[in-house]
């Protein structure tokens, strides 16, 4: 298994370039029959490769079969996904995540489904997930970081998500408070966290994500079509999952580093940056009273922040807000 993947390494090392079986077999210490025997291992699992003599192997076509062994193939990331948990049918990665966690499942374990029945949304509500048409993946996570810091990390996830989107594809991704990923007002991925903690000690935390990648527009039930949309939808190109989700590792990783060395700072600017309506007059209703106040940014806790009529910086948690499009999500 380990020379195989060393194998694939070497081949995606040259991106479509041919590497020579002498080469292959010096580096990996084995015979050149032996390398094509990998090969044609390798052609199973959805690879195809192309073989020409006196030039060499080079992969013409990767898998997009999500398996722990195709995740790994080809992944750049240090800690984070170096243990994945692959379930063709889940009720829901976040239960699996929680389970495993509480079994000692290491920082940066990632749980991945092609499909969930019962996938969980914030406060109670669903989450469709259908077979083969998203990203559906829980992260465990055991930072140093107090509890009240938790909701941090999911802003840094909306930005991770937000990259990942026009780093590969041509969409303008939107950030819209708390949590919600859109592409032209729609909502394509959102973002539940989850956390086990003391009182001033974090156990772990499970970041679940769920973008909505490969869906056509009557892919979508009912009830969320009128709100929900995929990056398929928004860009007419289908998108391979397992190197989207491999760029999603990378790039989470390389944030969370970044947040646990250097704080938040970054991650406010650039949360702000593609925040949704940010600058807007917006309405919201509190316990009782309405007010408009012009939404201008995160607060560290989270805390969306409002400047008011009167001058003054207020922070909301939460609270019907209003955000003058009719696209209450
Ligand atoms: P949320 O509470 O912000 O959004 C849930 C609401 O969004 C639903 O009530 C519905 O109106 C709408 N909705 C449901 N499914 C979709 C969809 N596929 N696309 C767009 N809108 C939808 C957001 O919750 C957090 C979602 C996290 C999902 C991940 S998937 C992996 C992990 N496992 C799991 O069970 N949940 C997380």
């Amino acid at each position: 298994e380990s020379t195989r993947y060393r194998l694939i390494e070497l081949l995606k090392t040259t991106d479509h370039e041919y590497v020579s079986g002498q080469l292959l077999s010096e580096r990996l210490h084995i015979s050149r029959s032996a390398i094509w025997k990998h090969m044609k291992e390798l052609e199973k699992d959805g690879y195809v490769i192309e073989g020409v003599s006196r030039k060499g192997y080079r992969i013409v076509k990767s898998p997009d079969k999500v398996s722990e062994n195709t995740l790994q193939w080809g992944l750049k990331t240090e800690w984070l996904g170096r243990n994945i948990i692959h379930r063709a049918t889940a009720d829901s990665t976040q239960r699996i995540a929680h389970q495993a966690a509480r079994n000692n499942a290491a920082h940066g374990t990632v749980i991945v489904a092609d499909e969930q029945t019962a996938g969980k949304g914030r406060m109670g509500r669903q989450w469709n997930s259908a077979k083969h048409k998203g990203i559906w993946m829980s992260i465990i996570l055991r930072p140093a970081i107090t509890p009240a810091a938790a909701p941090q990390l999911t802003l840094l996830t909306a930005t991770v998500l937000a990259d990942v989107i026009s780093e590969v594809t041509i969409a303008k991704p939107t950030i819209k408070w708390p949590n919600d990923l859109l592409i032209n007002h729609k909502k394509t991925a959102g973002i539940l966290t989850e956390m086990q903690a003391e009182q001033d000690r974090i156990q772990y935390i499970i970041v679940g994500i769920g973008m909505n990648v490969n869906h056509t527009a009557d892919e979508f039930p009912v009830s969320v079509k009128n709100k929900a949309t995929s990056v398929k939808s928004e860009t007419a190109n289908e998108q391979p999952i397992v190197p989207l989700i491999q760029q999603l590792l990378h790039d989470f990783e390389q944030a969370y580093d970044d947040f646990i060395e250097h704080g938040f700072s970054n991650i406010k600017n650039k949360w702000e940056s593609y925040a949704y309506r940010i600058g807007d007059t917006i309405r919201i209703q509190t316990n009782h009273t309405e007010i408009e106040a012009v939404f201008t940014g995160v607060a560290e806790d989270g805390a969306l922040l409002i400047h008011t009529d009167n001058g003054e910086t207020q922070k909301v948690y939460s609270g019907e807000i209003e955000w003058f499009h009719g696209d209450d999500t």
